[in-house]
């Protein structure tokens, strides 16, 4: 009997026991149904709303911290949601918030229920990393720069150098300089400044067109809703202001789109909640009318170029800010654009950049983008910054088929700098790791296998690394190889090292100028 009883015992404690066990898998499996169908649900809210505006960015690109306390309360406030810690509308002015409001850049009341926004907020969370380390291959990956020498040189007397604007002249053999301090330099190689220009405000561009030197001046260089910025002719000894009231323009074309032989000017109003691309016509009583070509912010950099080979000039330009894009305006009747979007990018690759380069030689223009600013919402080191070589497909069709990764990098220059038929690439990065990669702030990329898409990666260890938000190339010596030439920018948005910052702000020099090594002079 008792082993009966025992046997009872035991199959009643087996029965409790699968019960038991079969109960706790019914609630664990109903309890990761109902969790995957909040994440579902989750998802389909972040696709849904967070498509609306821009191209749809990954959870995990950001850590949960940077998602919680910068760009979730960002987000909300677009959604008309706001967080007690994050006031849109913070340091505007009256008439910026009214230009805000105006423009329905923040809702007035939610267009999303909280629940619902919570859900997506939990989705976010929990497909986001708490943190990202250093890619450490990097660390290796760099050989010692052998192709330029770098020769640092002072332009101004203000210090810290604040470099805004760096353009040179091929023709007169100038190198053109704007500061923040509302100052255009002229430079030449081995004779120094030739001239010290006041403008009206901080000079971010210049052009060259028939004999005259154009300024993109900014208003403000720091964020504003307001347009302070104007675009002026510059003929030896006045500045004389074309366009007034610009929002922040930050790049600027001057052409004679339709041939007629009156030039149009083509307007990156960078802005900063709203901006657009402008076309200037001008009208016969000598004055310019706007034609908006695309209202949205960030307009950064454009060109004027044929892209679809029927003879009549198109526009290419980037847009950097939120819907981070690069579209073609295909010219169809005289001056009547049609955009294309050809790249869009999410609004955490902080896109900075662009060049036109036909790098495979097969007569199509491809457009070489630059991703890595690191101003915003999200101060991380980001996988996805670097350089991507979007390639022509033909038809405005481009793909992307290389990605190079620096972080923080913000400007690209393309040329075949050794000269052995292939595009070389010169990169600075405004935002590198501070700490074992700040050297990086500088790279040269030697193509070695253009077909492959092989560079092999050189910098400069430096006391000072280079510090720029300008970049350019030209033959600045005369030795008949290409030189590159950066500005010293010893300003941070964001936490630097206090030792960099130091030596940075102390730099007695305005520009860098890294001499190609090619052909040396007198050799
Ligand atoms: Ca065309
Ligand atoms: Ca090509
Ligand atoms: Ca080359
Ligand atoms: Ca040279």
């Amino acid at each position: 009997m008792r082993t009966n009883i025992e046997a009872g015992t035991g199959m009643r404690a087996f029965l409790l026991i699968s019960v038991f066990i079969l109960l706790t898998f019914i609630s664990l499996n109903s309890f990761v149904k109902q969790n995957a169908k909040a994440d579902d649900e989750g998802k389909k809210l972040f696709t849904a709303y967070c498509s609306n505006c821009h191209m749809l960015p990954e959870p995990a690109s950001l850590t949960k911290e940077i998602w919680k306390n910068h760009v979730l309360p960002v987000m909300a406030s677009r959604l008309g949601i706001i967080y007690p810690n994050y006031d849109p509308f913070r340091g505007l002015s009256e008439e910026e918030k009214d230009i805000v409001k105006n423009n329905n850049i923040i809702f007035d009341g939610p267009i999303l229920e909280e629940d619902k926004w919570k859900k997506l907020v939990q989705y976010i969370l929990t497909n986001a990393p708490d943190s990202v380390s250093l890619d450490s291959t990097r660390l290796k990956r760099d050989s010692p720069l052998t192709q330029f020498v770098r020769e640092d040189i002072q332009v101004e007397a203000e210090s810290p150098s604040l470099i805004t604007g760096l353009e040179y002249n091929n023709e007169t053999r100038t190198l053109w300089i704007g500061n923040f301090f509302n100052q255009v330099f002229t430079w030449k190689y081995n004779v120094g400044v030739t001239k010290t220009i006041k403008t009206n405000s901080t000079v971010v561009d210049f052009n060259f067109y028939r004999s005259s030197t154009y300024f993109t001046e900014i208003g403000k260089l720091y964020p504003t809703e307001l347009s302070l910025g104007d675009y002026a002719r510059y003929n030896d000894t006045t500045v004389s202001p074309l366009l007034t009231q610009l929002h922040r323009p930050v790049h600027a074309e001057i052409d004679d789109l339709n041939d007629d032989g009156i030039p149009e000017i083509v307007m990156c109003n960078f802005g900063n909640k709203i901006g657009a691309l402008s076309l200037f016509k001008k009208t016969k009583s000598g004055k310019y009318t706007e034609q908006v070509l695309l209202k949205l912010p960030g307009a950064v950099k454009c060109f004027i170029k044929d892209m679809d080979g029927d003879g009549k000039k198109d526009i290419v330009a980037m847009f950097s800010q939120g819907d981070e894009s690069v579209y073609i305006f295909y010219q169809k009747g005289n001056l009547q654009f049609t955009p294309k979007r050809v790249l869009r990018f999410p609004p955490n690759y902080g896109t900075t950049d662009m060049v036109l380069v036909d790098y495979n030689h097969d007569g199509l223009t491809d457009i070489v983008t630059v991703h890595g600013d690191n101003a915003d919402y999200s101060n991380i080191l980001k996988a996805y910054h670097g350089i991507r070589i979007n390639i022509n497909q033909g038809g405005g069709v481009f793909k992307e088929k290389f990605f190079y990764p620096i972080y923080g990098v913000t400007k690209v220059v393309a040329e075949d700098f050794d000269k052995d038929g292939d595009i070389d690439f010169a990169a600075s990065s405004f935002f590198p790791d501070f700490t074992n990669l700040v050297n990086e702030s500088f790279i040269y990329l030697e193509n070695k296998d253009e077909a492959n898409f092989t560079f092999k990666p050189y910098i400069l260890k430096s006391d000072v690394p280079l510090k720029t938000l300008t970049l350019e190339k030209a033959d600045i010596d005369g030795d008949g190889d290409m030189d590159i030439i950066a500005g010293n920018f010893a300003q941070s948005p964001g936490a630097v090292p206090p030792n960099l910052d130091q030596k940075w702000k102390a730099a007695k020099y305005g520009i860098i100028i890294f001499k190609n090594q090619l052909y040396k002079p007198g050799k």
